[in-house]
């Protein structure tokens, strides 16, 4: 059977952090989604066929990631396309608290497992609102994302 996982997150936009935890699994697994939630309450930097675009580039080198969008629960779209297992990265602590409740709440609610993947040191303190900040004020962001990133983030904070 071809073993399946899902990497789901908001990815406004993808960094360094997310793209290894998706390498890592795509390692581990014979397919990978990339799950992108539509959050219709919190626009984002991006718009979410601007991050499907931006994630498809930087994971087309892995060969079996799949990019997706989607809206509702994350167990749905597990259950539609035969997905076992949520892979997820951990920081620190700070992250252990939320993602244990989540984790067990999926479970609770259709039976999927979600694996935890420690963060590789050099991400730990990585996130996608830390890089827009910083990149907002002219900060060097370029060691923590991908370079198509980069350039999307350039064009967009020099238009606004
Ligand atoms: N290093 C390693 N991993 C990282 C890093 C990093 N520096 N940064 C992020 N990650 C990993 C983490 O595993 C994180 O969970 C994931 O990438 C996504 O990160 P974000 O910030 O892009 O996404 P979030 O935290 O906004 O995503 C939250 C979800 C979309 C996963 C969650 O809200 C969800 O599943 N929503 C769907 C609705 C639902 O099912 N709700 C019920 C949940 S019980």
């Amino acid at each position: 059977a071809v073993r399946r996982a899902v990497c789901p997150g908001s990815f406004d936009p993808i960094t360094n952090g997310h793209l290894d935890i998706i390498s890592r699994a795509s390692r581990l697994y014979d397919e990978v989604y990339v799950a992108v939630m539509i959050n219709k309450a919190k626009k984002g930097l991006f718009e979410v066929d601007e991050r499907l675009d931006l994630i498809r580039q930087v994971t087309a080198e892995y060969g079996n990631v799949r990019v997706e969008a989607f809206h509702g629960l994350l167990v749905d779209f597990c259950k539609q396309r035969d997905i076992p297992a949520i892979v997820k990265g951990l920081r620190a602590v700070s992250d252990f608290d939320y993602e244990l409740q989540m984790a067990q709440m999926n479970n609770g609610l259709s039976g999927v497992e979600t694996l935890f993947v420690p963060t590789n040191p050099t991400y730990s303190f990585l996130s996608s609102s830390l890089v827009k900040e910083v990149a907002t004020w002219g900060g060097d962001v370029s060691h923590l994302v991908p370079p198509a990133v980069l350039e999307a983030l350039n064009e967009r904070l020099r238009k606004d």
